[in-house]
């Protein structure tokens, strides 16, 4: 199950690259849920280097980065600050040769947290490596149409791969952390934005970042790519549902239950089509959508995506009290979707 999409690439096994890779490889939920954790991958300097970059990006830039979903997101550090790490998790086979192209740098603050979602499945690819320093962290994730829902230590200098179910059925959220924490988020983007160490799809390789960043926006305006979740803060709170009780609140989806890959994608289509017609964009997108429409069919045969009903466990997690992103820049507690701005990747918000 973890070389779905790395069928359509190369065929390299991932899953037997995982778990010879030294140190040894975590899969928390075994070989087919598409979650590995390599427990210290980053050595003493590659930590401290990364620490060092955020840091110093954020230093620079404090003014204008915002509090964004429970946690600051950072402007791109330099890209030769992680190129050890992303050539050697190639020598590894964790992730493809030339696949990671785009990064999204994190940092959370005690009390900081990412609510729940799934990365954007138009512009993002499978497969994911996010590397963690400072503070471990408790991941949740939760499934799409029942609401399991499991948790898993982060730890940190460790990097996770995320692929496969793991990925596209599973919103995954981090929960607030005790201490300082940051994370890099490596992916495949298929156009190109400001995080990008690498060529982007030939298909778009040439078009102008300021359109490129129009077209991300216009796709987001429309959700493109974001799993459609009908619940907003006045609906948490008339039901009394805590920003972090996620088996409640996908209990209550029942829309959600017959989410399909494939029925997001024609969905996400036609609104493709609407804003053709409505001119806001013109960019022949015709080839993603084919793409994506092979990539989760294969992925559709091979997964079970409706995981047995099991009843959902009751999560009571409360925000912290300390000063946070959330709580220092506006964000509302509950606040599930505050949109970034322009350059923002975060698919709940519409950008990553
Ligand atoms: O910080 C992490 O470990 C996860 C980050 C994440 O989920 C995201 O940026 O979308």
């Amino acid at each position: 199950m973890l070389n779905l999409i790395r069928k359509f690439v190369a065929p390299v096994s991932a899953k037997a690259a995982a778990l010879t890779a030294r140190p040894p490889a975590i899969q928390p939920f075994g070989p087919d849920f598409g979650l590995t954790i390599l427990p210290d991958y980053l050595n003493y300097d590659e930590r401290k280097d990364i620490k060092e970059a955020i840091l110093d990006t954020y230093l620079r830039q404090a003014s204008t980065i915002k509090p964004s979903d429970g946690r600051f997101h950072l402007p791109p550090i330099a890209p030769f600050t992680i190129t050890s790490v992303v050539d050697r998790m190639e020598r590894d086979q964790l992730v493809l040769p030339g696949w990671l192209n785009n990064q999204t740098v994190n940092m959370f603050l005690a009390g900081d947290f990412i609510r729940a979602h799934v990365d954007n499945l138009f512009l993002y690819d499978d497969t994911f490596a996010i590397l963690s320093l400072g503070s471990p962290a408790t991941m949740k994730l939760v499934h799409l149409q029942n609401g399991e829902e499991l948790e898993v230590l982060i730890p940190e200098g460790c990097v996770y791969v995320m692929e496969g179910p793991s990925r596209y059925i599973y919103l995954h959220m981090v929960m607030p952390v005790e201490s300082p924490r940051m994370s890099v988020v490596l992916r495949r983007c298929c156009l190109r934005s400001s995080g990008n160490f690498r060529d982007v799809s030939p298909e778009v390789n040439g078009i102008l970042p300021y359109r490129a960043n129009a077209l991300v926006a216009a796709l987001l305006s429309k959700s493109i790519g974001v799993p459609r979740i009908p619940i907003d803060d006045e609906w948490l709170e008339a039901h009394k549902i805590g920003p972090f009780d996620t088996a409640r609140f996908v209990e209550q989806l029942r829309p959600m239950r017959d989410w399909s890959l494939l029925k997001q994608l024609d969905e996400d289509e036609q609104r493709y089509r609407e804003l053709v017609q409505m001119k806001y964009v013109n960019i022949d997108m015709a080839w993603r959508f084919a793409e994506l429409r092979k990539q989760f069919k294969l992925i559709e045969e091979e997964v079970t995506l409706k995981a047995p009903v099991r009843p959902p466990k009751q999560s009571a997690s409360r925000l912290s009290s300390v000063p946070t992103a959330a709580t220092t820049g506006g964000v509302a507690e509950g606040d599930r979707t505050p949109p970034c701005g322009p350059g923002c990747e975060h698919p709940q918000h519409n950008s990553h």
